[in-house]
């Protein structure tokens, strides 16, 4: 008899999100150097466009973000993340009714994006803002918490870990975990993410990716996010735009490792390469 388990659904406000197979996050950008330039209306236009591509080619979410995280980027205030985001996620929720997550750390954020129906949280400092963990909290939402060692401007100074670098993260994850039950945020409302590129040299999220199952003993959901990232750019010589092949090996490979979501630009092939992994992993399973 099949039982449903805990690990295998999200409930995501008014969505619940299957996650019993590797599911497709697509990655809605929405900085300022990432839209034409023709003011808000056309930004949001084109938001709303792109979130559609993607849904319909099996994305099960889009995640908006109005942070950059590159190393060097301007910080933003929570205003004008808000500025950014919330037109988005208003017309993806109205329009389409799509299952939004919402690339945030910031508190008022986080309440805000729930507010206008966004489904799931997507924290790259794992809710380490004052006043981040109770926000998520009182969201009812389920929240992605990942593996960062300082923050996006001083990261990649010079990535150090004294143990191995699934213990490490595998340790931060539990901590935070801790973090999030102490305030009431139940561990069955946690994805984990080991934080490819966020504070670690190649060499350390090609070993993070072939430990990455280490970190299914923690019990939880995990994402992978390798898209366009440059760990291809370094292993395989490629410019940004030349990273799919790679980002797909990686994808696959995630998918093998456990992975149940993955944080990708390009959906359609990235859901192809999930699936056809996942149909070679189930063979024999099941009668
Ligand atoms: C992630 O891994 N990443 S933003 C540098 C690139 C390409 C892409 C050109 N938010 C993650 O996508 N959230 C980001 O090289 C994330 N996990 C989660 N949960 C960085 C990004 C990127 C950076």
């Amino acid at each position: 008899m099949n039982v449903e388990s805990p690990m295998d659904m999200l409930h995501c406000g008014r969505h619940r999100l299957d996650i019993s197979f590797p599911r497709v996050m697509g990655v809605l950008n929405v900085t300022p150097d990432s839209f034409s330039d023709g003011g808000r209306h056309i930004a949001v236009d084109d938001a709303l466009r792109h979130a559609e591509g993607m849904l319909a080619q099996g994305a099960a979410m889009v995640d908006v973000g109005g942070e950059s995280t590159r190393p060097g980027a301007s910080p933003v205030t929570p205003q004008q993340e808000l500025d950014r985001v919330a037109p988005v996620i208003e017309v993806l929720v109205r329009e389409l009714d799509a299952l939004v997550s919402v690339d945030t750390s910031a508190p008022e954020v986080m309440t805000e994006a729930a507010a206008l129906g966004a489904g799931m949280l997507n924290d790259v400092r794992a809710l380490r803002r004052e006043g981040a963990l109770q926000a998520a909290a009182r969201s009812g939402l389920p929240v992605c918490i990942m593996h960062m060692v300082g923050e996006p401007g001083d990261m990649q100074d010079s990535p150090y870990y004294d143990e191995d670098i699934e213990d490490a993260v595998s340790r931060f994850l539990a901590e935070r975990i801790e973090a999030c039950e102490a305030v009431g945020l139940q561990r069955d409302r946690l994805i984990l993410d080991p934080g490819f590129g966020f504070g670690k040299t190649v060499e350390h999220n090609l070993r993070l990716l072939n430990r990455m199952d280490a970190l299914q003993s923690l019990g939880l959901p995990l994402l992978a996010g390798m898209s366009r990232k440059s760990m291809i750019g370094k292993v395989l010589e490629r410019p940004v735009e030349e990273r799919l092949p790679g980002g797909l090996a990686l994808a696959t490979l995630a998918v093998e490792r456990g992975a149940r979501l993955l944080r990708v630009h390009d959906v359609g092939p990235t859901v192809d390469a999930a699936n056809m992994t996942w149909a070679v992993l189930q063979e024999g399973l099941e009668p």
